[in-house]
């Protein structure tokens, strides 16, 4: 099993480059913005929950989200291997991570992180919610998720690299020259299936 954490601030391009990834690479995909978006669509109360946070560009609470991953990763366990996108965020999300793989016998090989400047971030959220419809899309809460992954999700980078995990790729090219990069990296590790 192959299993990739995809790592970035917020619009850096993880929930774009991850479709092409397991389109090539055959990988499960696991994304929390999306499960818990889905959550909230359905109007579950995890989903009731996780809106409030959502809507003002904070992080949900670490055990919401490890709960949700713990069991997508049961449901796929014959999977040949999984992409993590937008997780962990948080140190105490990487090490749950760590120790629900460990359980699993199996564990995270490879963290691409996707480094973009500032204002390109911006740029792309603020046109992305032009149609996006999302409540996190506005030019206020942008700057307050981008705020939240300094203090809370930049230092999970330094855990990956600490564990001799992490690679940085610069995420500022194309969509299709970044997944050329990131693709030279997964090569290393996996073949496309
Ligand atoms: P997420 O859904 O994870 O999303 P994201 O940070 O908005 O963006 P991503 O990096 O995936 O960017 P994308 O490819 O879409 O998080 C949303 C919220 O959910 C969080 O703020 C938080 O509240 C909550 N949450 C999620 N996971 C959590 C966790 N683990 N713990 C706690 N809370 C959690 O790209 C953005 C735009 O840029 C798109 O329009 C795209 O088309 C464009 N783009 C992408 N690559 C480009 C390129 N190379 N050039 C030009 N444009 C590009």
């Amino acid at each position: 099993m192959f299993n990739l954490v995809l790592f970035g601030p917020p619009g850096s391009g993880k929930g774009t480059q991850s479709e092409n990834i397991v389109s090539i690479y055959k990988l499960e995909h696991i994304s929390t913005g999306d499960l818990l978006r889905n959550e909230v669509k359905n109007q579950t109360p995890l989903g009731v929950e996780a809106k409030k946070y959502m809507d003002q560009g904070l992080l949900v609470p670490d055990e919401v989200v490890i709960g949700m991953i713990s069991s997508k990763i049961d449901e796929n366990a014959d999977a040949r291997g999984f992409i993590f996108d937008g997780f962990p965020r948080t140190e105490a999300q990487a090490e749950a991570l760590d120790k629900l793989l460990e359980f699993k016998n199996t564990k995270i090989n490879l963290v691409l992180s996707l480094i973009v400047s500032e204002p390109d971030l911006i740029n792309r959220l603020i046109s992305r919610g032009e149609t996006s419809g999302r409540s996190d899309d506005t030019e206020e809460v942008v700057i307050k998720r981008i705020k939240e992954y300094h203090s809370k999700t930049a230092p999970v980078a330094n855990y990956y690299k600490e564990h001799g995990k992490l690679e940085d790729v610069n995420g500022n090219h194309s969509i299709n020259e970044t997944f050329k990069l990131l693709s030279n990296q997964i090569n290393k590790y996996l073949l496309p299936a």
